[in-house]
């Protein structure tokens, strides 16, 4: 009793000396990351219950900067203009935030330069069960993860802002409730921001740059929609970029074609810049591309007597599978990723350029692959290995919109006899893991 009333007095005395006790209106985005991240701590770590206090505004697992940048902003507006005091989760391990170059420069722009120590990442709240916090909002997925929501009867998702498939969760309780195509998450958040409210520079950066990423720069024809074009007119007169815009682009941004944003110098800089780094994954070894950019999932198999549940992941991988994983490291280092999170199917998908093909914008020709294991995992003891197996491969192949054909050149031998794999390319380069993910949960779950 006496300890934790002196924890919690020189928790208040410390916070005093700095500018943070109550949020200060006028700090950077970085202080105001550092200073939510040590009250956040101190308050669950202090007194549990205080967590029910604040929203936990979380990105997806994956963790990419679309991610990031949407759970930073939505935080900043509940807690800077709504005054609901709020912290950003970002759902990956402190020491995994270096595998994403492309995040590390972006944040730096916007003024973030010690993210491990600033942001809240999954790492600081280990072996805290259940979870301290209540209250939840969600940006760049939809479904509360498990681990949020199990022995924590109380979780309420009170927001959810998206461009993934909608899972249709939630309705009662979300508000603002958005899900719809986008480009980038981050356009939808930079349009729910309240127009009446300044926006810091660092943050109109920030989801700037996220928007730039995924969508190759605003590229015409490309993957960015109008909430995309209309977020980045909005955004980049906010931006650090105008320290180097020149004021006649500026003012005839209004005016200005969202489809030739591109051909701004800065907005094309800025897009090369962020793509080379996301794509420069030279220094990571197969272990590391298969955890960087990975999402999970859990499936009931309805179709089998004993409708068991079972995990599955789809990790995207920014290299062709031969540079990596050839000479049986793939299936080395999958396999051990499959124990380590115990998964009975893994999904391996690559997106990359072929040096050797060059396509429409002189680049090389965009291409994608997959490499699919299923392994008897604990989860599935009682199922047929080949039932899952042969199901995945007749699902995958008889998909109109992927298109696979079988990777000859890639096959997959060095496999134990307790695991099952195949590898694809896939003809339409279109399909991203959000066509996939639902296609893989219909052909683990449906009936038939
Ligand atoms: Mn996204």
């Amino acid at each position: 009793m006496k300890s934790s009333a002196v924890r919690r007095l020189s928790t208040v005395l410390k916070l005093g000396q700095s500018p943070g006790t109550s949020l200060p209106e006028t700090s950077s985005l970085a202080n105001f990351l550092s200073a939510s991240k040590e009250k956040y701590l101190s308050d669950v770590r202090a007194t549990p219950s205080k967590g029910a206090e604040w929203t936990v505004v979380m990105g997806n697992e994956a963790g990419d900067l679309d991610s990031v940048a949407s759970s930073i902003a939505y935080a900043w507006v509940q807690s800077e203009i709504h005054k609901k005091p709020s912290i950003p989760l970002i759902q990956i391990d402190r020491d995994d935030l270096n595998l994403r170059a492309e995040n590390m420069y972006a944040l730096q722009l916007a003024g973030i330069n010690d993210p491990q120590q600033q942001l809240l990442c999954i790492t600081d709240l280990e072996g805290v069960k259940p979870f301290p916090s209540t209250t939840f909002a969600l940006v760049d997925h939809n479904r509360l993860g498990a681990l949020f929501s199990s022995e924590n009867p109380n979780a309420n998702v009170v927001a959810v802002v998206d461009h993934h498939e909608d899972e249709h969760l939630y309705a009662d309780s979300a508000d603002p409730r958005k899900i719809a195509p986008a480009g980038s998450c981050a356009s939808h958040v930079a349009s729910l921001y309240p127009r009446e409210a300044e926006i810091p520079r660092e943050l109109a950066t920030l989801l700037l740059s996220a928007i730039i990423i995924d969508t190759n720069g605003l590229v015409p024809g490309g993957k960015a929609l109008q909430v995309d074009h209309s977020a980045a007119l909005y955004l980049i007169p906010h931006s650090t970029l105008t320290d180097s815009i020149s004021s006649s682009t500026l003012s005839s941004l209004p005016q200005r074609n969202p489809e030739t944003l591109l051909g701004i110098p800065q907005i094309k800089n800025l897009s090369d810049i962020l793509s080379a780094k996301k794509t420069d994954v030279s220094h990571l070894g197969a272990w590391d591309l298969l955890r960087r950019d990975y999402k999970e999932y859990t499936y009931t198999l309805n179709w089998h007597p004993s409708t068991p549940t079972i995990k599955a992941g789809l990790a995207t991988v920014p290299v062709k599978l031969r540079s990596w994983g050839s000479d049986g490291k793939l299936e080395a280092e999958a396999q051990r990723w499959m124990e380590h999170q115990q998964l009975s199917v893994l999904g391996v998908l690559t997106s990359f350029r072929d040096a050797r093909k060059f396509g429409k914008n002189g680049k090389g020709k965009h291409r994608r692959e997959m490499a699919w294991l299923v392994r008897d995992g604990t989860d599935a003891q009682t199922l047929q290995l080949d039932d899952i197996a042969s199901r995945l491969w007749k699902g995958l192949e008889a998909n109109e919109e992927l298109q696979v054909k079988i990777h000859k050149k890639m096959n997959l031998s060095k496999i134990p006899p307790t695991a099952r794999a195949r590898t694809y390319k896939q003809k339409n380069a279109n399909a991203t893991r959000k066509a996939t993910a639902p296609l893989l949960k219909n052909i683990m779950e449906l009936m038939g």
